[in-house]
């Protein structure tokens, strides 16, 4: 078996225990150890200069970094990876700014990278490619001779053409979805998006096997929903509960009930809905004021793009005018905290809590929901309220699914939540725990690289590398 090169935008920290280490680096990072191969991308720095990749050698896994411009950074990162893409893959149009300057910046840098990578791949390699900083990363490579097999997997939603549309070069992106050989989703309602806007548009069509005939290529396209390890991460919240920060929560709760969320802080979480529902539960039901306390912790990302310093400030507002509108000498309701846990801790403090209130406006699948699940006490397991528009709601049967634009049904499954019978929260939870459990990160990562083999193997037959050059026709030569 060849080896396994992995390309994100950013390479993974590569050591363990690391707050930031989520189910991309933990679930590829295995697959990697098993072939043995390559993880490239940015190195997270700006340099001065574009410089050739930094090497870092671990067992059989290489780790090849470059840093990026503060041009690059501004226009494919900041610019149209995260002002233009980001926003509208989450339905919001209206955060969406399109500058063809940074469009042109995004495909120079895709190219470079393929550029830097091209040297290190080997005749067997099979390519594995992630998210939407990278969707013209195959065509890039293809124009570089390149014609092993190449996968992708988009870790965030994909729209509807309607909203995709709103992207000038929507076209082109999807042209270039389909120089892969696999492309994956999280949902089987992003898969449908996607195959929607091609054959709608007349560029091919999808057969019953999963098979899709676009731009004179065949692809396969298919839903892979990423998972977590549940019991590690159920082994994991018993290891630490004993732990300072999770005793002085408890201490802290005096008896009260903990309703739990934790996010990166982005307009798509839904945060500012929660804290009102959550206002609306304390209007509600006078029974539980001081009887219930929220805990929202949401670390800073992103925080030079502008309107993730207007998020921050507004739930800043939210919190504050919630708080003084009902804390008491000795009960805070909301307390919001903006810093990363290590990962473990977070799942004890999952398990000292009543609710899991995971309620994003959209989400690729929303891992927390599913690590929420596993961190509980079988025998008195917490309960979770999940959103529709997470990707983890076609996968978790025993959730309270709220829809997050109705503030009155959420608070409304908050109160739900809180009176739960201990039956209804322990049968809730097996169910969730077999699907987590039947749907692992390893059964996301091995149906998808056995999808990229396969598919490799019979195009092996009649190969041929697509040498199209890459047309910039929205983006201004920078
Ligand atoms: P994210 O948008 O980052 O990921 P999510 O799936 O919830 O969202 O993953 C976040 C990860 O970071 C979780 O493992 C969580 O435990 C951890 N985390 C969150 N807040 C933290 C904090 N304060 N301290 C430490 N760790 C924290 C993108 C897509 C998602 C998709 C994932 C994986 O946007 O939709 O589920 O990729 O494909």
């Amino acid at each position: 078996m060849g080896r396994l090169i992995v390309v994100s935008n950013r390479v993974a920290p590569t050591q363990e225990g690391r707050p930031s280490a989520g189910g991309l680096a933990i679930g590829v990072l295995d697959a990697l150890k098993e072939t043995g191969g390559v993880w490239f991308g940015w190195s997270g720095e700006i340099v001065g200069e574009p410089s050739e990749p930094v090497i870092e050698q671990q067992g059989n896994v290489t780790y090849a970094t470059v840093g990026l411009t503060r041009r690059d950074y501004d226009q494919y990162y900041r610019g149209f990876s995260n002002t233009t893409l980001w926003p509208t893959f989450h339905y919001r149009n209206d955060l969406s700014h399109f500058e063809r300057e940074d469009y042109a910046g995004y495909l120079r840098v895709n190219e470079t990278l393929a550029r830097r990578l091209v040297t290190m791949i080997r005749p067997d390699d099979i390519i594995w490619v992630h998210d939407y900083h990278l969707l013209p990363f195959a065509r890039c490579l293809r124009n570089l001779g390149v014609t092993n097999p190449i996968g992708f997997f988009l870790h965030i939603p994909f729209p509807v053409p309607e909203v995709l549309r709103t992207v000038p070069p929507h076209q082109e992106l999807v042209h270039f979805m389909c120089d892969y050989d696999v492309v994956g989703f999280q949902t089987e309602a992003d898969r449908q998006s996607f195959i929607d806007f091609i054959e709608r548009g007349h560029h091919g069509s999808a057969s019953e096997d999963g098979m899709l005939h676009a731009y004179d290529r065949l692809l396969k396209v298919a839903a892979y929903p990423i998972g977590i390890y549940p019991d590690a991460i159920a082994k994991a919240a018993t290891q630490y509960t004993d732990r300072k920060a999770v005793r002085s929560l408890r201490d802290g709760l005096r008896g009260r009930k903990l309703i739990m969320s934790v996010d990166r802080l982005d307009y798509s979480k839904g945060l500012v809905e929660r804290f009102q529902a959550f206002e609306r539960l304390l209007q509600n039901g006078p029974g539980w004021h001081g009887r219930v306390s929220l805990v929202q912790i949401a670390p800073p990302t992103r925080s030079d793009v502008q309107t993730y310093q207007r998020i921050r400030q507004n739930l800043e507002g939210e919190a504050g005018r919630i708080n003084g509108r009902f804390a008491q000498l000795d009960w805070t309701p909301i307390q919001y905290l903006n810093r990363k846990y290590e990962r473990n801790l977070l799942m004890a403090l999952f398990r000292t809590s009543q609710v899991g209130y995971v309620t994003p406006l959209r989400d690729g699948m929303n891992l927390v929901a599913k690590e929420y699940v596993a961190s509980q006490d079988p025998s008195d397991p917490g309960v979770l309220v999940l959103s529709q528009f997470a990707g983890a709601a076609e996968q978790m049967p025993g959730a309270l699914v709220v829809n997050p634009f109705d503030l009155s049904q959420m608070a409304e499954a908050l109160e739900r939540a809180l009176s739960m019978p201990l039956a209804e929260r322990q049968a809730r939870h097996a169910d969730m725990m077999t699907s987590l459990r039947e749907n692992n990160l390893s059964v996301w990562r091995d149906t998808f690289l056995a999808d990229l083999r396969n598919v490799a193997t019979a195009a092996s037959v009649t190969a041929k590398a697509v040498k199209q050059p890459i047309k910039l026709a929205h983006a201004k030569a920078a």
